[in-house]
C-alpha cells in the first residue's frame, strides 16, 4: 500500500488541516507526531526507502528503539499538508540505541523532521511507558490558552482549576489536569525534559507564552483534547474580559459528583478551597 492511502496517514493529514483552520498554526507554527503500529508500517513497507543516513535526535529515547513515526517537517506549514503531504510530512525510523533517526518516506523536496523532535519523541516515550496505547503527540499555538499565560499564575494547580470551571466536560476529558512549563527556549532537550516530566502523568502541557502539547491514543482524541482545553480557555478569556470575579461557578463538590456517573477519578489536587473571589487567586 502507498503511505498516502493508509488510514493513519490520512488521519494525520486531517488533523493538520483541522488545526490550521482552527487558527492554531500561523506560518510554520506547531508540529505533530504519531507512533506507527507494527501492522501499519508493515502494510506500507513497499513504499519506504530504508537507505537514508542516520542523524542524531539530540536526546536518547531507548524506549522507542526500532520504531517508526510520522512527523511534520521543520519549517513546513500545516496549511500546506492538505495539498502536498509528501513534501511537508515524513516517516522516520529510530535506531536500536534510541539516539539516531533516518527518514524513510516523505519530505520529497528536502528538509528534516520538526524542530521539536526531542520533545515529541521524549513525550511519546514516557506516554508509551504510561499507556502503550498512547501514540499521538500534538503541539500548536492556540490563541486563548496562550493569552491566559500572561494573566494567570504559571501554576498547574491554578491553571487547571480555572480551565476546569469553564466547562463541565473538562475534568471528565482530562481528569489529571494540566501541567505548566515556564518560558523556555523551544526546540531543545531542556524543554523536552520539562514537558516529558509532565506527560509522565498528564495529557496536557502548556508552554508559557508559546503554546500547548497534548497526547492521546488516536487523532480524534488528541485533537478533541486540544479543542476542549482551548474552548474552555476562550470562555475564561471572555469571563475575564467582563470581570475579575464570578457570580457563580462549578464548585469542588460539583466536580466530585461527576466521578461516579462518568466513571472518572478527578484529581483532588485541583479541588482546593479558594479563599479569594478573584479569578486566578487562591
Ligand atoms: O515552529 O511551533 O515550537 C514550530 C514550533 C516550534
Ligand atoms: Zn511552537
Amino acid at each position: 500500500m502507498k503511505v498516502l492511502d493508509s488510514k493513519f496517514a490520512q488521519g494525520f493529514c486531517r488533523l493538520c488541516v483541522d488545526g490550521f483552520y482552527q487558527g492554531w498554526h500561523e506560518r510554520n507554527g506547531g508540529n505533530l507526531s504519531y507512533r506507527i503500529k507494527d501492522e501499519e508500517i508493515a502494510a506500507v513497507a513497499d513504499d519506504l526507502d530504508e537507505s537514508g543516513e542516520w542523524k542524531e535526535i539530540g536526546t536518547t529515547v531507548r524506549g522507542l528503539a526500532g520504531e517508526y513515526f510520522m512527523v511534520t517537517g521543520s519549517g513546513k506549514y500545516f496549511r500546506n499538508v492538505e495539498i502536498d503531504p509528501a513534501a511537508n510530512v515524513c516517516i522516520i525510523k529510530v535506531d536500536d540505541a534510541g539516539e539516531n533517526y533516518k527518514i524513510v518516506w516523505g519530505l520529497v523536496e528536502g528538509g528534516r523532521p520538526t524542530s521539536e523532535l526531542p520533545s515529541h519523541l521524549m513525550n511519546l516515550e514516557v506516554c508509551k511507558a504510561r499507556d502503550p496505547q498512547i501514540r499521538v503527540v500534538y503541539h500548536c499555538h492556540p490563541t486563548n490558552t496562550i493569552a491566559l499565560t500572561f494573566v494567570l499564575p504559571l501554576d498547574g494547580k491554578i491553571f487547571t482549576r480555572e480551565i476546569w470551571e469553564m466547562a463541565t466536560e473538562c475534568p471528565i476529558v482530562f481528569p489529571e489536569g494540566i501541567g505548566m512549563v515556564p518560558w523556555m527556549v523551544p526546540g531543545g532537550r531542556e524543554i523536552a525534559v520539562a514537558t516529558s516530566e509532565i506527560m509522565k502523568k498528564q495529557d496536557v502541557a502548556i508552554w508559557a507564552h508559546h503554546g500547548m502539547f497534548a497526547c492521546g491514543t488516536d487523532f480524534d482524541i488528541t485533537f478533541g483534547l486540544m479543542h476542549t482545553v482551548e474552548k474552555a480557555a476562550e470562555i475564561l478569556v471572555k469571563v475575564m474580559s467582563m470581570t475579575d470575579r464570578k457570580r457563580q461557578t462549578i464548585e469542588p463538590e460539583n466536580f466530585r459528583a461527576l466521578n461516579a456517573p462518568f466513571n472518572v477519578n478527578i484529581s483532588e489536587d485541583f479541588l482546593y478551597d479558594k479563599k479569594s473571589g478573584i479569578i486566578g487567586e487562591y
